[in-house]
């Protein structure tokens, strides 16, 4: 397969300051180990909205929500022309409200196939403007991509502007819903919002544990992964770097206990870019800034290389 790199230095659905830097913080990591990675494959960067950042953030239930939008529809015209100029499309982005680009990108490339989504991450981002707490944008994709408000668990009242960006957002590519939640799959999500644990317990939606994954083993979890998604014409995987531990790095704005090591987080992306369904590799949520180390960008880059490999081994 033929790797794109897409490149998305936005911040803007991040409450903590810093994620558009990650892409960047990567590279440096790159260089400082030598590696000509990010010579070896075309780049694209889809340019970013972050002088709203000097902006006021808007609504309390969708900050930044409207270059939210325009970021995402670029990502998602970028996304799927990489697949007309018949590439894999990686993409390499600041904080998680890019895929929603990402993910309406495949299904506009792709508007007949049903796309499973493993999404590997701390937490579900699986809030609405009614049900999030914080109204940062990254905790939102996957409720954009199922069409789903959460209305039953509503906490918040959202203003008009911003539902109607809501709108817009589910809207991208005019397929609505662009998931289904029976081909979703959490894993190492352990830190949910009471809306959030509701909706996911109604709509039974699958999460593979770190401690389940421990138990079982990267073998097993991979087969059970891709047997439950069966059904599925194509695979993308969404690794927020937050899904691993702390301990390994305080480089992400949202880190959680207990999370994956950087060994466990890398078998898992191999193993899964190793798989022929696999249509789009996503990390994302990488902030140097919170790391004078820049430990997490060496992990980030170490697993990168790894899933690449498997890809193009494939
Ligand atoms: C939290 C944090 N659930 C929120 N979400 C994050 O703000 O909605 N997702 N950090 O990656
Ligand atoms: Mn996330
Ligand atoms: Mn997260
Ligand atoms: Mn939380």
């Amino acid at each position: 397969r033929e790797i794109q790199l897409i490149e998305v230095k936005s911040e803007l659905g991040a409450g903590t300051r810093g994620a558009s830097l990650g892409v960047d913080a990567i590279k440096v990591a790159a260089l400082d180990f030598g590696s000509r990675f990010f010579k070896q494959y075309p780049t694209k960067e889809v340019q970013n909205e972050n002088h709203l950042l000097f902006e006021s953030s808007g609504s309390p239930y969708g900050k930044r929500i409207s270059g939210i939008l325009t970021v995402s529809e670029r990502v998602a015209d970028e996304v799927k022309k990489t697949y007309h100029e018949e590439r894999f499309p990686v993409v390499l982005a600041g904080d998680h409200s890019t895929a929603m680009g990402t993910i309406a990108g495949i299904r506009k490339a792709f508007p007949k196939k049903r796309l499973g989504v493993v999404w590997i991450d701390a937490h579900a981002d699986i809030h609405s403007p009614y049900t999030t707490p914080t109204g940062n944008v990254h905790g939102m994709p996957i409720a954009v991509s199922l069409d789903e408000d959460n209305l039953a668990n509503k906490i918040n009242k959202p203003d008009q502007e911003t539902i109607n960006y809501w709108f817009q957002l589910k809207n991208i590519g005019a397929i609505v819903p662009k998931i289904q939640a029976r081909d979703l799959i959490y894993i190492g999500v352990r830190d949910v919002e009471a809306p959030e644990a509701s909706l996911i317990k109604k709509k039974k939606i699958k999460n593979i544990s770190v401690a389940n994954f421990r138990k079982l083993g990267v073998e097993r979890i991979v087969n059970d992964i891709t047997s439950y998604l069966e059904q599925c014409d194509m695979i993308y995987v969404s690794f927020d770097v937050d899904s691993m531990d702390p301990t390994i790095s305080r480089g992400t704005g949202t880190p959680v206990p207990n999370g994956f090591t950087e060994r466990e987080a890398g078998a898992l992306v191999t193993r899964l870019c190793g798989h022929p369904k696999i249509c789009c590799f996503e990390m994302v949520e990488v902030n140097p800034t919170l790391d004078n180390e820049n430990l997490m960008a060496e992990n980030a880059f170490e697993i990168l290389t790894r899933a690449i490999n498997a890809l193009i081994h494939d």
